[in-house]
């Protein structure tokens, strides 16, 4: 009684919040502007709200793959050194309306509210990554497959995604079917007839949202029941991309206008990199002790929203710190190409930020910050 006392003052106060918000309009939820960096003309974007344009010198592309009508099957997205001029259409970086319900669930906020606002303030937002572009072919590209945190999905780290791709990195961001995700989807079947799938409610469409712990519900069975799928996913993700490599054929369930067979024999296969933040990093550290073809590296960054998002709104779902989203960005990606350089043996200049990974540097600190428990070590099955 008490609690759902709470809960309703609680509601209602997140009620009044996001509506303050709204009449303000001038608190920056979602800036939403790439528009805005472009016009300010610059890479750097310290005063204005954006997802942060690629630093390296490769023009950066994306898409989407999603193989099998079961949920068994691989879902990604792929960030990659793209072809310049090949495509002019930025990436969406919600790409559809059902993931703002899962985070409305997520959030617990009211589906109908966090809808609504979800659509107005970040509806637009693309991330600064060229849709469809033809992949570079030309190069051997080390790969790195991607896993996100509780309630995100596969959309939310393209800052860190499109700077290792603006490296010259092939990123795979999965997306996680294990009920970890805030939303995600697969197809039950193949589509018989043209009009099924252009429907934009297409029936044969089966979305997964985030599973909630039950009241009194112990989470470490759930977590590791889904460290276990999420690890398979990415093995799958490894093992589609490697068959990719191999000059196989792909059939990709979303109808999408992108040549796979420019990735034949692009891919590095002594370098492969599995990479997460928060569940993701679990995840990354499991799929390490699964499958020796991933050499060593977990690094824990920042997802989007840090970058969209004013002060106010950020704290409140604890999705920004105190330190200034680019810098800190900057520091761990550089500190990521570093720890990678070094682990996978690339021969680029990565290593002139060394010092980072042993936490020297302005603003950053060696070890952890966290009193930690002392732990009896524990095998990892
Ligand atoms: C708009 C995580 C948002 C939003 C995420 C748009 C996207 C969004 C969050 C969802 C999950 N970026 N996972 C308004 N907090 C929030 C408000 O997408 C990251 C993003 C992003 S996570 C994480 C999990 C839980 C929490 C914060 C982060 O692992 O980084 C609490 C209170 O638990």
């Amino acid at each position: 009684m008490q609690s759902s006392k709470f809960n309703l003052l609680f509601h209602f106060c997140y009620w009044l919040l996001w509506t303050s918000i709204g009449k303000l309009g001038e608190i920056k939820l979602a800036g939403l502007s790439v528009n805005a960096q472009k016009e300010m003309g610059s890479k750097s974007s310290t005063k204005c709200y954006g997802i942060p344009e690629g630093k390296g010198p490769y023009s950066v592309g994306c898409t989407d793959l999603m193989t099998d009508y079961t949920i068994q099957g691989s879902f990604f997205r792929l960030y990659y050194p793209s072809q310049n001029g090949t495509s002019s259409e930025e990436t969406k970086w919600i790409p559809r309306k059902e993931y703002y319900r899962g985070l409305s669930d997520f959030l617990n906020i009211y589906r109908m509210l966090g809808e609504t606002l979800f659509q107005h303030y970040v509806g637009s937002v693309t991330c600064p990554a060229k849709w469809n572009a033809a992949f570079k072919p030309g190069e051997k590209y080390p790969l790195i497959i991607f896993s996100h945190g509780l309630g995100a999905f596969r959309t939310i780290y393209s800052a860190i995604c499109i700077e290792m791709a603006s490296q010259g990195f092939i990123v795979a961001a999965v997306e996680h079917r294990d009920k970890s995700s805030s939303a995600t989807y697969y197809h039950k079947e193949n589509p018989v007839c043209e009009a099924q799938e252009e429907a934009t409610e297409n029936p044969n469409e089966e979305w997964i949202y985030y599973r909630k712990l039950k009241r009194g519900e112990q989470e470490f069975p759930l977590r590791h029941q889904q460290l276990q799928q999420r690890t398979e996913e990415c093995i799958k993700a490894l093992d589609l991309i490697l068959g990719i490599n191999n000059g196989n054929h792909v059939a990709n369930v979303l109808s999408l206008n992108f040549d796979w067979t420019l990735l034949k024999e692009s891919i590095d296969t002594d370098r492969i990199a599995v990479m997460g933040h928060s569940f993701g990093a679990a995840t990354a550290i499991k799929t390490l002790s699964k499958d020796a073809r991933f050499k060593g590296s977990v690094h824990q960054s920042f997802p989007d929203f840090t970058f969209l998002s004013g002060n106010f709104v950020g704290k409140i779902f604890k999705l920004k710190g105190d330190i200034d989203p680019n810098i800190a960005i900057d520091i761990s990606n550089k500190a990521s190409l570093a720890f990678l350089q070094k682990h996978l043996g690339l021969k680029k200049d990565f290593d002139q930020w060394d010092a980072l990974v042993d936490g020297e540097g302005h603003n950053v600190i060696p070890g952890t910050n966290i009193d930690l428990p002392s732990t009896q070590p524990e095998s990892l099955e």
